[in-house]
């Protein structure tokens, strides 16, 4: 098979964000558009990649299966030995993960713009994963973006589009194109993690019922596969199973604004429905809900800790946690409690990447839905969903008791997030230009009632290989306990969203109920007045509110 050179034009100005390039579908779909980032991540690859195996796989949205034919022909120019793509071109994140694990693959390229719309009006994502089952790290990345700035040429091979409908192998040019079942790596795994008798029979009791939101996403067939399959849950069980190229028109981010239906059937008393969840377009976030309680993705993180004794892959111990800077500080509480380490880290997974590779954490977790383990590289929705069901089925409790009862333990740390989107990118910058100018005069100043104790831009060393990250939120913290934290988005694909994060943390339990939007008036006020946000952005309040 013949191997063709095209020549292209660098383009300027695609940085990846927090989690690889994500655009409009419109703007992957320009000629030479995904091809030039594609051949910038193959030209930062070594030698060694030949022969080597590659997995492709992405959540299904549109543009998935053209995506997934270029890159084949790409990956074939390149000289890879086997590409491992699951049937229909569709894997989780976290299969993905666990699939290039399993098979110690180089690497792989997942193709998803994870939470955010999709359709031929919506978005579009790519990432490079490597060989540990982790997104790039960061001195990848910048390579990456460095080569698509000068880059004038990618290589294909002309072949005809491979079948990906069913099981089996082909050849293009000296590459195998392995079609794989995109569940069964993954489904194995978290059999081998979690207790799926005593799970199997917490479904199987009657005052039990859970329901699982798919959004029309990457999730459906891993959701039907693992509970209404392995471990005997009712069919119908997971909704929304079928994955949409458009997500059926939905938004697929599982919080209480776009999974409000599952929100709202846990807390009607006649659905007869003890445990909701939800994850995302491609897999790796989770929502979980229980009889009208909605659980912080910072509180879960927490519990999940605290719980880790009913799971047996982590009843032996934990070596410590992480989480993301801007996620609460309930789970440092636990740490201590239980004596381990708690890392606080940049937003984005590939941080906890380097931690989980050294052994230095066994859990961590995002205040954006984000929980997983040292079993894969990415974070997993329906691992904590797993998780979730597996200390339901031990402490035999409902949701909201043992989140009250953790509360009474170990204080809650009121949350919530606030985010202002599209914003003008100038409007952006000026706002956290004045907000860092400010920071110098923060500490020791009172503000709306509370004490600044620290104020600073938010910088990380990476404890195992040395790397340093600046500029990654501006961090306010407040007597007490309590926190703001202002940060961009690395995600978003139109203007600037910003992110104001708002931390409070009270002990007293009889204060547990109050509700939190009120809990935290006092520090939006706060925010305000350090931040200058209506002034800058002309809004008078937040988008999102979450
Ligand atoms: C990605 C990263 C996460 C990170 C999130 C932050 O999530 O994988 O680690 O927490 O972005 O998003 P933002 O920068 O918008 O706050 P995902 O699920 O979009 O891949």
């Amino acid at each position: 098979m013949r191997v063709v050179t095209v020549c292209t034009k660098p383009f300027a100005g695609q940085k990846p964000g927090t989690s690889g390039l994500r655009k409009k579908v419109k703007v992957f779909s320009q000629p030479g558009y995904l091809e030039n980032f594609v051949q910038s991540i193959f030209d930062n690859l070594p030698n060694e990649v030949k022969g080597k195996t590659l997995v492709l796989g992405g959540d299904g949205r549109y543009f998935n299966d053209t995506a997934i034919q270029i890159i084949l022909r790409m990956a074939a120019a390149t000289g890879f030995g086997r590409v491992l793509v699951g049937r229909g071109g569709i894997l989780s994140t976290p299969a993905a993960s666990a699939v290039i694990r399993k098979h110690a693959a180089f690497g792989g390229i997942i193709l998803s713009a994870s939470h955010n719309p999709g359709g031929p009006a919506g978005d579009f994502g790519i990432k490079y994963n490597l060989a540990n089952g982790g997104p790039a790290n960061e001195t990848f990345t910048e390579a990456v973006y460095q080569r698509t700035q000068s880059i004038n040429r990618y290589s294909c091979v002309e072949a005809p589009d491979v079948d990906l409908g069913a099981l089996g192998e082909t050849t293009i040019g000296i590459t195998t194109v392995q079609v794989i079942d995109p569940v069964a790596d993954y489904a194995e795994l978290q059999e081998t993690l979690f207790d799926f008798d005593r799970i199997a029979a917490l479904l199987a009791r009657p005052g039990f019922r859970m329901r699982f939101d798919a959004m029309h996403a990457v999730t459906g067939p891993y959701a039907q596969a693992i509970l209404e399959g392995r471990l005997g849950a009712p069919a119908g069980t997971v909704v929304n199973a079928i994955p949409l190229p458009d997500f059926g028109g939905g938004h697929p981010d599982p919080n209480p604004v776009y999974a409000a239906d599952l929100v709202t059937a846990l807390a009607d008393p006649h659905s007869g429905l003890s445990f909701g969840a939800a994850s995302d377009g491609d897999g790796d976030r989770n929502m979980i809900v229980g009889r009208d309680f909605i659980v912080s993705p910072s509180d879960s993180l927490a519990v999940l800790a605290a719980n880790h004794a009913c799971v047996p892959a982590y009843s032996g111990g934990l070596a410590g946690v992480a989480r993301s800077m801007p996620t609460s500080c309930a789970v440092d509480r636990v740490a201590r409690s239980l004596g381990i380490p708690c890392f606080e880290t940049p937003t984005g997974w590939k941080f906890f990447g380097s931690l989980l590779d050294a052994g230095k954490v066994t859990l961590c977790g995002e205040e954006s839905a984000g929980t997983g383990s040292n079993h894969v590289r990415e974070k997993d929705g329906l691992w904590a969903v797993l998780f979730w069901l597996n200390i339901l089925a031990a402490r035999n409790e409902p949701v909201a008791e043992i989140v009250r009862e953790h509360w009474r333990k170990f204080g809650r740390n009121v949350y919530s997030r606030h985010d202002y989107e599209g914003i003008e990118t100038a409007k952006a910058d000026r706002l956290f230009a004045e907000l860092r100018g400010k920071l110098p005069e923060l500490p020791g100043a009172e503000i709306s009632g509370m004490r600044v104790e620290a104020a600073d831009d938010f910088a990380y060393t990476d404890p195992v290989d040395g790397s340093r990250s600046e500029k990654q939120g501006v961090r306010v913290l407040l007597q007490g306990g309590s926190r703001v934290v202002f940060r961009l988005s690395g995600t978003g694909t139109e203007g600037a969203t910003l992110r104001v994060y708002l931390e409070r943390y009270v002990a007293d339990a009889a204060l547990h109920d109050v509700p939190t939007q009120t809990a935290l008036a006092p520090l939006v006020e706060l925010a305000e007045k350090i931040a200058n946000i209506t002034a800058i952005t002309g809004r008078n309040a937040p988008d999102v509110i979450s």
